[in-house]
């Protein structure tokens, strides 16, 4: 799948996952990147950032999304409060970057006629749940603010579809990782931090048994997942999990990274994290159906990636 010739913004863009969907797409489109930043970094544009244009704005800062916007036919919406703690913190401060800013978006896309907007949404909204894997159709139950304004986001995103014929595809996203993603925040996702605790012998530490399981896909499953949905007829109005429909336990994924390493591990266990959901894992039949969405990173060939760069 080609997207070119395109007038393309990706708020966020500076981040670890919108940093990517911004690189593949700058060599056939003209990108727009608005990012104010605070977890996205300029280093993440390195290689590229001659190829695009880059605001540095905050989404809360309404005129500059709608400049940023003005003439775009395309809109991957990836910018956010991506911290759950801080959510926590400042549930109101989460509220005005989550809803907020995605309101702004919204509406500067209504404003100037852009066709399409992809939202990157999260598991985050299910919370913990009774059944394994998880479908769309289950009823959210989100356990943060951080996940409550993503529920929020997906609900505009239903509303500008619906009232004013914005195309809006919604994207959950389970445990993404690879490389850019930031290791050094003891919230940072644990792919991250495990691979460079190895790469720098330092112990790994778990949180709890080590028992829970998650659903990882690599952040290049989640690029091609965003181009399938800005392409896709079938997909408009629609929300999709992209994960890769396997999960794995922590503990099986220090035995592959011992593997790949060819060295033994210090693993401490520690008491778990309060507020952790147990088990995650995506069924991403729908978006197979619908998008043609078929994940082609095994954990193996993603991890080696992180280990070895
Ligand atoms: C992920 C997302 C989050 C949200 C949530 C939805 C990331 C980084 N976070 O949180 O945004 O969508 O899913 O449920 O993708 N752990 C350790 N040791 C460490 C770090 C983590 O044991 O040094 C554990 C942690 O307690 C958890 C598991 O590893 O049980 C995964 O943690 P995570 O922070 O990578 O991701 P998660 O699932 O909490």
């Amino acid at each position: 799948m080609k997207i070119s010739g395109k007038d393309i913004v990706v708020t966020g863009g500076a981040g670890f996952i919108g940093s990517w969907i911004a690189e593949t797409l700058s060599s056939e489109n003209k990108v727009t990147v608005i990012d104010n930043l605070h977890t996205g970094k300029m280093k993440n544009l390195k290689g590229f950032a001659d190829r695009i244009r880059f605001i540095n704005a905050d989404i809360r800062d309404r005129e500059a999304v709608f400049e940023g916007v003005k003439g775009a036919e395309l809109v991957f919406h990836q910018g956010a409060n991506v911290i759950i703690q801080a959510s926590i913190d400042d549930p109101k401060m989460n509220s005005e970057i989550n809803v907020g800013g995605t309101l702004n978006v919204l509406e500067a896309c209504r404003k100037h006629d852009v066709k399409r907007v992809i939202f990157a949404s999260s598991s985050a909204i299910y919370g913990n749940t009774e059944k394994l894997p998880v479908t769309e159709d289950q009823d959210p139950s989100p356990l943060s603010p951080y996940a409550l304004s993503k529920l929020e986001g997906e609900k505009w995103m239903k509303i500008y579809s619906e009232k004013y014929g914005l195309e809006t595809v919604t994207l959950r996203y389970f445990n993404v990782y690879g490389p850019r993603q930031y290791p050094d925040s003891p919230y940072s996702g644990v792919i991250s931090i495990f691979t460079k605790n190895i790469r720098t012998g330092k112990p790994l530490t778990v949180f709890g048994d080590g028992e829970q399981t998650r659903d990882f896909v690599s952040v290049r499953d989640v690029v091609n997942a965003n181009l399938l949905a800005a392409e896709s007829r079938k997909g408009v109005g629609k929300t999709f999990n992209i994960g890769t429909g396997k999960s794995v336990s922590l503990n099986e994924m220090i035995s592959i990274l011992e593997k790949l390493a060819g060295k033994k591990t210090k693993v401490v266990y520690d008491k778990p994290r309060h507020g952790d959901v147990r088990h995650s894992r995506a069924d991403i039949t729908l978006a197979k159906d619908v998008l043609g969405y078929s994940p082609a990173v095994s954990l193996e060939e993603g991890l080696k990636e992180l280990l070895f760069p």
